[in-house]
């Protein structure tokens, strides 16, 4: 019989710590205090792992890495005086569309407006960084409110919500109250729903698909939150049809598969922008259409023939005017065109495919130099080309932003459907923290990090928080000693006259990460020749520790920029 609460007195705290539970929450990123009581209902009524760190943004970034890994809303919490770096960590979760949920302590209605120590308004930051932003004043409102809260992370596009709770440290918890425990598991996951599309657009879509003779497929991060991989690849092979994907929705298909021609838009492989660029229609298949997707809306160029897939209505159209659109869960769509295919009209597409072959072929050839260079300090390009080799079946790969993300997104291959890929949406250092929350969810699956130097010194203390809780993430740092994406924009503005002063504002002092990583208590590997990148590898997988490998590299190499 469901626990409704009747009759039985309880406090927040309790009813907290079992709903969390009962949603299959395992493990709580924060610093404290907030919620106190309820950390200690947890240690006594569940087995959620409450995990102290070093800063309200790197816990941000654990919940939401804890969310992609596992579609499953991470929770990250704060103190009133921690709550706006708290909800600086949310916007890559909202940028993402993340699940992630974010408890605060807040005002008292008996104090507020007499400058209590340390307290500001916090709600209206979290307002451009949630789907949904409240307050919970009444102990009677936490049960309701949380479900809100895992219905609305989970549901439609996925997104953060804030929940502030009454009293700093968000003491409301103490309070007791008849409470009832109901939890909906349905929304313990994304998707919740799987809204069927309907039967007439479902045609058009398809039609317009097999009439065409160069489409082209761009699967963005909601084909990657549908699970629907896999029938994007069916359906590509049935028809036919190449398959380019935004950073977002990188693991949608394997690098390696003949129809990828890899990640569109500006931090991008130059094969699926020409790809694209040359297509007489597109499909984009859950993707928002944005700037970085499209390289600012000239890949494709607006006007090309366009159909759209997503469950966001309101996602549909935005920024290509559409010839037809399908509403509903990506997957469900899928499987519904799937089940009408004419295979038959595959062949007229001949022509196109083994342009795409021959786009594959030149890129490879073009980039074997830089995939394959031996050169000291090592080239970027050959460590993602160790990855593409080395990560294992099962590895989930979380990247950067930057440069982290021209390098990874153009570069690295998955080759496998059970492997995964997460990327920064554009905040620097958010991978590392990410890679620890993603090894949180998944301890049985490799995590790999793929960071500069730049972005590892944001959160570099969590080092010491993934030690303390056995957090086994492998951190692989492209240590160039700066920030040297910023090297392009600095000339620019220099125009040739760059002096001695120049470079101080995008490089740093030399540092050895592997020495650091070590003397904080994980293992670290310094690597100075590109031969010794696959064997360092090798030893952080069977380590069974936090790794950090440092990859010294060469500071005057850039990334290809987009082609468009
Ligand atoms: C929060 C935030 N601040 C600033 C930036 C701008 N930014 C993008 S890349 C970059 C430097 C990256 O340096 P590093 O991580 O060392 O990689 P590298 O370019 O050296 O390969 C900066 C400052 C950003 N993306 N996010
Ligand atoms: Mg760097």
């Amino acid at each position: 019989m469901a626990d409704i609460g009747h009759n039985t007195k309880r406090i927040g705290a309790e009813v907290l710590a079992d709903m969390l539970a009962g949603y299959g929450v395992t493990h709580v990123f924060m610093v404290p205090a907030v919620l106190r009581r309820t950390f200690v209902e947890m240690e006594k009524r569940t087995t959620i792992a409450r995990i102290h760190c070093h800063g309200e943004k790197s816990a941000a970034y654990m919940a939401d890495g804890y969310a992609r890994a596992s579609g499953k809303p991470g929770i990250c919490m704060a103190q009133v005086i921690g709550a706006l770096n708290l909800a600086a960590g949310l916007r890559d979760a909202h940028l993402a569309h993340s699940p992630v949920i974010a408890f605060t302590g807040g005002r008292d209605p008996k104090t507020k407006f007499r400058k209590v120590y340390q307290e500001i308004d916090d709600v209206p930051a979290f307002e451009p960084v949630t789907k949904m932003n409240a307050t919970i004043d009444d102990v009677a409102r936490i049960p309701d409110m949380l479900r809100q809260a895992f219905r609305v992370a989970t549901s439609g596009a996925p997104g953060p919500v804030h929940l502030q709770f009454r009293g700093n440290e968000g003491q409301l918890d103490l309070e007791e109250g008849e409470l009832d425990g109901l939890v909906e598991t349905q929304f313990s996951h994304v998707p919740p729903f799987r809204p069927e599309p309907e039967a007439a657009h479902v045609k058009t879509a398809l039609d317009l698909l097999q009439k065409a003779e160069r489409p082209i497929i761009v699967a963005g991060g909601g084909a990657r939150a549908s699970g629907a991989g896999r029938e994007l690849v069916a359906l590509a092979e049935a028809l036919q049809i190449p398959v380019a994907t935004s950073l977002n929705g990188k693991d949608c298909i394997p690098g390696t598969h003949p129809l990828s021609v890899g990640v569109v838009g500006s931090y991008s492989r130059e094969t699926a922008n020409r790809a694209v660029n040359r297509a007489d229609l597109v499909c984009f298949i859950g993707t928002e259409t944005g700037g970085m997707t499209t390289h600012f809306w000239a890949v494709p160029k607006i006007g090309t023939p366009a159909i759209q897939i997503d469950i966001d209505p309101e996602s549909l159209g935005r920024n290509y005017p559409l010839a037809a659109s399908v509403l509903g869960d990506i997957k469900s769509v899928l499987v519904r065109m799937l089940g009408q295919i004419d295979k038959s009209s595959a062949t007229k597409r001949d022509a196109w495919i083994k342009e795409i072959a021959a786009l594959r072929t030149d890129w490879y050839a073009k980039y074997k130099p830089m995939l394959e260079s031996d050169a000291a300090p090592i080239h970027p390009a050959r460590i993602c080309h160790e990855l593409s080799q080395h990560v294992p079946d099962n590895g989930i790969v979380v990247v950067d932003t930057g440069h982290a993300g021209m390098w990874m997104g153009g570069m690295y291959d998955l080759r496998k459907p059970s492997q995964s890929y997460m990327r920064s949406a554009g905040h620097l250092g958010w991978a590392f923290p990410a890679g620890i929350g993603a090894k949180a969810a998944c301890p049985d699956r490799p995590v790999i990090v793929f960071t500069g130097d730049a972005g590892f010194w944001y959160h570099i203390a969590e080092i010491e928080t993934a030690v303390r809780w056995n957090i086994n993430s492998i951190t692989l740092v492209n240590n160039n000693g700066g920030g040297n994406q910023s090297k392009r924009g600095f000339e620019r503005v220099y125009a040739g006259m760059e002096n001695n002063r120049s470079r101080e504002l995008w490089t740093y002092r030399p540092m050895n990460f592997a020495r650091l990583a070590e003397d904080m208590g994980a293992l670290g590997i310094r690597v100075e020749r590109a031969k010794d990148i696959a064997p360092a590898l090798a030893e952080a997988l069977a380590a069974d520790r936090p790794v950090v490998i440092d990859v010294v590299t060469d500071i005057e190499t850039l990334a290809p920029t987009a082609v468009s």
